[in-house]
């Protein structure tokens, strides 16, 4: 049976909005997954290493047969894929996908923590998610996106820079 899950993308070196389009069409043409909503584009000043240029982030929900290791699995692969490019910890990379939520299935290894530990606390995770979430608490912690925008530090830090183009397979048309 498939499984709603919730997956971040953020980039912040090179051709950046690129990177999303070309990791959002690997997603959906890897076996097992089907991309069913995007957020806008938001483009975010960078949290914890500071000294790195803007990120553009967003969020996709998907639709997925795959088991949780296996979602990560192709996560990982779909970054190689794109030639993933980090040069510093925590610094600018060229794309990254994490896993925000998996149904509502708590996965706690030492490589795949699920709900993503850190998301209540970015509101570069959070404002994305909200235009996909399908309304009410979240699971696990059982607030609002909105409640926890609130209390995120660097809500000031997000702005809108676009939306892509779903009918035009994902061209971008930024402000
Ligand atoms: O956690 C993902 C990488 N990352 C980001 C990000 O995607 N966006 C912003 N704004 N800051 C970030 N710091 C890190 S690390």
């Amino acid at each position: 049976m498939a499984v709603r899950a919730y997956l971040a993308l953020g980039s912040n070196m090179g051709e950046r909005e690129q990177q999303l389009v070309r990791a959002l069409k690997a997603l959906q043409a890897a076996p097992g997954i089907t991309v069913t909503a995007l957020s806008k584009v938001y483009e975010t000043e960078p949290v914890g290493y500071v000294e790195q240029g803007a990120f553009l982030n967003m969020v996709a929900a998907i639709e997925t047969e795959l088991p949780p290791l296996a979602l990560l699995e192709t996560v990982l692969a779909v970054e190689q894929e794109l030639g993933r490019v980090r040069t510093v910890r925590w610094g600018p990379r060229t794309i990254d996908i994490d896993i925000l939520l998996y149904g509502e299935e708590r996965i706690d290894l030492p490589h795949l923590q699920i709900p993503h530990p850190e998301m209540t606390r970015r509101a570069f995770v959070l404002v994305p998610l909200a235009d996909v979430w399908h309304g009410g608490p979240l699971p696990f912690w059982g607030q609002t996106i909105e409640a926890c925008i609130r209390l995120a530090e660097d809500a000031k830090g997000v702005q809108t820079w676009g939306t892509l183009d779903w009918e035009t397979g994902f061209d971008l048309s930024a402000n």
